[in-house]
């Protein structure tokens, strides 16, 4: 069970949920500042206005990953931080502290991976028509170019986009998350200008990056299964995996939408705002895909449309995140689940990377994001016990062991997440952390699966389970 010796052992975060000083250094509000301030948006009515203060403790942070032997770190930068507006020149302030926090990465031998865009659009852009209007991927590919200038020379692992899915359908379609609104056409615009802003955000980077330089994208992809082998149930599947897949995979690593994408949505768009050459513009080669992972999708087709309340594993809402199937039925799978209620199953990560071993062959591969949260407490002695997660992370990382042996590219995995943080609509309530956070005084405790990880990515392989 030994993996290769250049496998990249990582974790995860993203600036919003982990970062705080949302009012420093010139930074100005984002999406998820007008969103978790908004009554009744997110849990306990939460917000990132302090989260784990991330920057401030940057260095600890720092050293914390070096001693458990990461070799990787995953961040997102904030948008706000660097262009308060959303446009115009850098923020000296706000690239400086990406700066500093590379600099102490690299010289711990830690290997940044840098993600643009982790969902905290400025709030100004949102103003001005948010992601459903085209000008903000043409905004997203200025702030790419700034950023690629800055720190291009130190950061060798870009990642555009983080999980367009999420900020196009719970954005705009389902409103549970930020800008909370549910307009399924919105959402449609959102996805395909989500997908016109990586194309021209790699563009950019390239542009002004060091050719070696590696630019990815990291897709929620779904692993979605039919409930039966039913032809209704067969195209329900379809049709989620076009709304989940094919609408960011197709133009960005085959050239093209699905067709069936197109009459599948037809009661809702037109899809007239696709001008000609997006999808030319969207399918630039890229170096990398980046795979996030939690668990899979079970699907039927219902025998009408679905009206009403639904608790699909995306957040409780009145509005659905897919537009246009509203015949369509969530299940829960069958199995154990995590704190979040995601049924566990290691066998879909596996499916995942080798539909992309088969969808992108030749491209490199990464776990960009794999984990689960649980009701974590410290025991009287400080110490914080958490062997479903050493158990979760054990059967996700065999799944990879399996898909390299299968013949996969996967040059390496990020644990979501570092720490626990601020885990949008549900606040601070479910801990994703491989180290704990005591929110009262910001404490940091490394919990038994981050040892455990730390002497997986010390070794190469995997330690037994019962190391806790
Ligand atoms: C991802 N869904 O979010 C994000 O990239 C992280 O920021 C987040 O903390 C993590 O996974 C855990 O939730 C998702 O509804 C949020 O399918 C929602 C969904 C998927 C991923």
């Amino acid at each position: 069970m030994t993996f290769p010796p250049a496998f990249l052992w990582g974790a995860a975060t993203s600036a919003y949920q982990i970062e705080g000083a949302v009012r420093e250094g010139g930074r100005t509000p984002s999406i998820w500042d007008t969103f978790s301030h908004t009554q009744g948006r997110t849990a306990g009515g939460e917000t990132g206005d302090i989260a784990v203060d991330h920057y401030h403790r940057y260095r600890d942070d720092v050293a914390l990953m070096a001693e458990l032997g990461l070799t990787a770190y995953r961040f997102s930068v904030s948008w706000s931080r660097v262009q308060p507006t959303g446009r115009g020149p850098a923020v000296q302030m706000g690239l400086d502290f990406y700066r500093r926090l590379v600099d102490e990465l690299l010289s711990a031998g830690i290997k940044p991976a840098l993600t643009l865009y982790h969902w905290d659009l400025p709030q100004e852009l949102e103003d001005a028509g948010g992601w459903p209007e085209r000008d903000t991927a043409f905004r997203f590919a200025e702030y790419a170019q700034l950023v690629g200038e800055a720190l291009g020379d130190r950061v060798e692992q870009w990642i555009t986009v983080n999980e367009p899915w999420c900020s196009a359908f719970l954005g705009y379609g389902s409103g549970v998350h930020a800008p909370g609104r549910t307009d399924p056409a919105a959402a449609l615009r959102a996805a395909h200008h989500l997908n016109l802003a990586h194309g021209l955000g790699a563009t950019a980077l390239r542009s002004v990056m060091p050719a070696r330089n590696q630019v990815a994208i990291s897709l929620n992809s779904a692993v979605v299964r039919p409930l039966s082998q039913e032809p209704a149930d067969l195209a329900a599947a379809r049709r989620i995996d076009d709304l989940a897949n094919g609408i960011f995979h197709g133009p960005i690593l085959h050239g093209a939408y699905p067709e069936s994408l197109f009459p599948e949505t037809a009661s809702v768009t037109d899809w007239s705002y696709i001008l000609d050459g997006d999808v030319r513009t969207i399918h630039v080669p890229l170096d990398a895909l980046g795979l996030n992972y939690y668990t899979p999708t079970l699907v039927s087709a219902a025998p009408g449309e679905i009206k009403g309340p639904r608790q699909d594993g995306h957040g409780a809402s009145e509005h659905s995140p897919w537009p246009g199937a509203g015949t369509v039925l969530f299940h829960q799978t069958p199995g154990e689940r995590t704190e979040m209620g995601w049924t566990i199953d290691p066998t879909g990560l596996h499916e995942l990377i080798m539909r992309y071993t088969r969808e992108a062959p030749g491209l490199p591969l990464y776990v960009t994001e794999n984990g689960a949260a649980y009701d974590d407490k410290p025991d009287p002695d400080g110490r914080v016990h958490d062997p479903e997660r050493i158990a979760y992370l054990h059967g996700h990382l065999s799944a990879v062991r399996r898909a390299l042996t299968d013949g996969a590219d996967v040059r390496g995995y990020y644990l979501w997440s570092l720490l626990d943080n601020f885990e949008w609509a549900y606040g601070y309530g479910k801990r994703f952390g491989a180290v704990y956070v005591d929110y009262a005084t910001l404490e940091r405790t490394p919990k038994s699966s981050a040892r455990w990880y730390g002497e997986a990515a010390r070794t190469g392989a995997l330690p037994a389970v019962q190391a806790d």
